[in-house]
């Protein structure tokens, strides 16, 4: 019925139940330590501290005073800040260095103020309350001018005013319209932006949680269905600051491996050793650049996990080996479902061992998934990690050095589509029920995974997939958004999904290149190829019974454009790892919202089709069917056309750009660098040429760092990176080079180092730390070689 008119028949009740929040009330007494503020109030308890520089943490309970305990999200509290109280009739003032808290007491309303006194966030009819079920809630002002972003992984455009959304790890095989609220990842965070400042606020609440900007045009509300209201503010004030200050809390992605940026080629599912085998040289037939083959659920043996198919795979380990020597890795899915069966080594040992999530009297819970009745590993508890870790061993004796996880929403074939609310988990040593830690069962299997095999690896460097997670999931694993279809509509999407990811604190996220279900076509899967090249996680992956979209599936004109592209991403690895580099330290993005860089020009706040790649790359991807135009917005400045750089443009103003079949089109900010490296077939290949293009106005300066170590092992954690600062500055006909090694400890793998200098006249006269060079110069494009 609810598909039919019906559902909006006039004698239906339209909205829903109304409950009532009781608000806290007044502040009835205040004590004050060193390092947190605690508040009685008439219904509620409130603890306020300063966990770190920039950084407020509000914890109310309506039953008792907040202890100081988190979510297995945050990784870790640093030193809380040290604070200053000042009790007033009316008002209570808590002020660190950086934020200023002003509490009325009747009734108890906080605004937070930055250091140069401006609001942040404003509360006023309403603050903090909690409802008779349970629910705990807090609302705050909404100005005109705020915007909002974040929020993990959603459908629709990039900014969330006017949304309301759930967060509820979800398995939605169809369909991701705008109105899917609740995907598989749930990242109750947002990032806001107020005449181009920042702030940011995350909810360490793992219960299912709903952030309202919709019902009142005013105000926001944050509800979570249980638990403690305990939200962060994060008090910017430019966005990356808030990236920063949210990762501090939530953790940050340790560099991957190298191969793992590379072109990744899936299939549900690629049947047996000889269709892999016959894939890989259709790949090195064509010279198209392969890193990774994943392999999806037709290699198990009846979809039990930790096994292959004898029939179809007689050789995991040879096939795994010898792929490996061509620098091609495999990465198999993972399912948390265990098949129930009596004659199966994990089941048994799981069943033994008290690793299943069973309900309170003691009975394993049974979900019906790929292989089956199934048993869902009870992944909160480190004992039952720590075997799931043991279980890697399986891949990694092979050789396998990444796996996919898939389902650990968890996904379960029910009307629910997953576990019972009252199926218990054992947090800690404390045990909960599956309702307040669903949204975080996805982070727990990742973090097995990920441990797993790093202890597995012997020094080598992990890669995990994740299709669901969690507030922090960045720790454990890439991202990739699921079941995606192959409409233009959904690769328009997929920008605006991967960068809101980004801001949530995940930059290694991409999407399903070409679209999962439904068949993709000609031009579809090229458009999706030219962003793919750009995302940070790049896959083709598609369903069983659509259409093949390996590279080569639409012609020879098809595969040429798309094997220009992947080879792109080759030529674009130094830059790229450069910026991976980075997003392991800061938490910044690889792929960045326009307003990351731009935050106080208006024209950047919604843009939802084009994005930066770090901060001078402007990347417009065309998502409309038989365009070859398409309009950009380029921010103030100067631009250079990527693949023309005759064509420069003054920005602060919308183009139409080029863009045909073959194109993407691709912009750089003058005074900045990118670094080239060679079209290699994959990440294993030796790096032997390094380009440094320089796009420098007739008098401008920029500076560039370059990062490298051996892509494969953890070495670079002890000092065994090579990092180099650039500064490049040009007074009209004279270039400056300096070359300053911050960090020698690796030997780069480029054997020549060369300055592409853009846009500059023949008489040039270039000197690298003082020295004058001879150059190679090339009239036709006015591009001088050093
Ligand atoms: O394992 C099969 C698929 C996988 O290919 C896909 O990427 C996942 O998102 N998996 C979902 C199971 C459901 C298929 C409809």
């Amino acid at each position: 019925m609810k598909d039919t008119s019906f559902a909006i028949h006039p004698d239906h009740q339209q909205t829903a139940e109304e409950v009532t929040f009781q608000d806290i009330g007044n502040v009835t007494a205040v004590s004050e330590g060193s390092e947190a503020v605690s508040l009685t109030c008439e219904y509620g308890y409130v603890r306020i501290s300063f966990p770190a520089p920039g950084i407020a943490r509000v914890k109310m309970d309506p039953k008792k005073m907040p202890e100081d305990t988190s979510t297995a999200a945050v990784v870790k509290q640093q030193q809380p800040e040290k604070i200053t109280v000042q009790e007033m009739e009316e008002v209570l003032a808590v002020k660190t260095e950086e934020i200023r808290l002003s509490i009325s007491k009747y009734p108890c309303r906080i605004t937070m103020y930055d250091k140069d006194g401006e609001a942040i966030t404003d509360e006023q009819q309403e603050g903090m309350s909690f409802s008779p079920r349970g629910e705990v809630r807090v609302r705050k002002k909404m100005e005109p001018e705020d915007h909002f972003y974040g929020f993990g992984e959603k459908t629709g455009f990039l900014e969330k005013r006017g949304e309301k959304m759930r967060m509820w790890n979800t398995d939605v095989f169809a369909p991701h319209n705008p109105e899917i609220d609740a995907l598989y990842q749930s990242i109750p965070y947002f990032m806001s932006i107020r005449n181009g400042k920042a702030y940011g606020f995350y909810l360490d609440n793992t219960f299912q949680t709903e952030f309202d900007l919709k019902t009142s045009y005013e105000t926001y509300s944050i509800t979570a269905d249980g638990g403690a209201l305990d939200y962060y503010i994060l008090a910017g004030p430019a966005p990356k600051d808030v990236i920063r200050q949210y990762t501090s809390l939530t953790g940050r992605m340790e560099l991957p491996p190298k191969w793992a940026l590379g072109y990744h080629q899936s299939r549900y599912s690629y049947r047996s050793e000889a269709e892999v085998r016959e894939l890989v040289e259709a790949f090195k037939r064509k010279n198209i650049p392969l890193d990774a083959v994943h392999l999806d659920i037709h290699y198990m043996d009846e979809y039990r996990v930790f096994t292959f198919d004898e029939q179809k795979f007689p050789d995991p380990e040879k096939l795994v080996q010898d792929l490996k020597a061509e620098g091609i890795k495999i990465v198999p899915i993972v399912d948390p479902g265990v098949k129930r069966d009596e004659t199966y080594l994990p089941y048994q040992e799981g069943m033994e061992k008290n690793h299943f999530s069973s309900y309170s009297d003691g009975s394993v819970y049974y979900g019906d998934v790929w292989p089956g009745e199934s048993a869902f590993p009870d992944f909160f508890r480190g004992e039952t990690r720590k075997w799931w870790e043991e279980q890697q061993a399986y891949y990694t004796n092979m050789g396998i050095e990444g796996v996919w996880n898939d389902m650990n929403e968890p996904a379960v074939f029910n009307e629910k589509k997953t576990m019972d609310n009252d199926v218990f988990h054992e947090e800690n040593g404390v045990f909960k029920t599956h309702r307040e830690l669903h949204n975080t069962y996805g982070l727990h299997m990742s973090q097995a995974s990920f441990e797993g095999l790093k202890n597995k690896l012997g020094g080598k460097r992990p890669f995990v997939l994740t299709r669901a997670g969690f507030a922090g999931i960045q720790r454990y694993a890439a991202v990739w958004t699921g079941d995606n279809r192959s409409f233009w509509e959904h690769l328009q999407m997929a920008v605006p999904m991967t960068l809101n990811l980004g801001v949530s604190g995940v930059p290694f996220a991409g999407n399903d290149v070409g679209g999962f279900a439904h068949d993709t076509s000609a031009e579809l899967l090229t458009r999706w190829t030219q962003l793919g090249t750009f995302t940070p996680f790049f896959r083709n992956h598609s369903n069983i019974g659509t259409v093949f979209q390996e590279p080569w599936a639409f012609g020879e004109k098809t595969e040429e454009t798309i094997k220009k592209y992947i080879e792109l991403r080759h030529k674009w690895m130094p830059h790229l790892y450069e910026l991976f580099q980075e997003a392991s330290e800061t938490g910044m993005p690889i792929m960045r919202p326009m307003m990351m860089h731009h935050a106080d020009d208006p024209n950047t706040l919604k843009l939802h089709d084009q994005f930066m790649v770090g901060e001078d790359v402007l990347v417009a991807p065309v998502t409309q069917s038989a365009a070859k135009h398409r309009i950009v917005y380029l921010p103030a400045g100067t631009w250079y056309n990527y693949w023309n750089d005759n064509e420069v443009y003054e920005g602060g103003r919308y183009i139409m750009a080029e863009a045909d079949l073959d194109t993407l089109p691709i912009f750089i900010r003058e005074n900045s660098a990118i670094l080239e490296g060679s079209v290699k077939q994959n990440a294993d290949a030796k790096q032997e040429s390094l380009r440094v293009h320089v796009y420098l106005g007739g008098t401008g300066s920029l500076s560039k760092r370059i990062y490298e170590d051996d892509g494969e092992t953890l070495n670079h954690q002890n000092e065994k990176y090579f990092s180099e600062s650039i500064s490049i500055s040009r007074d009209n006909d004279i270039i400056s080079i300096e070359e300053k090694d911050i960090h020698a400890g690796y030997t780069p793998c480029w054997n020549t180092k060369t300055y592409v200098l853009h846009q500059v006249p023949e008489t040039i006269e270039v000197y690298i730390n003082g020295s004058k060079q001879e150059i190679v110069y090339d009239k036709a494009d006015f591009r001088a070689f050093v």
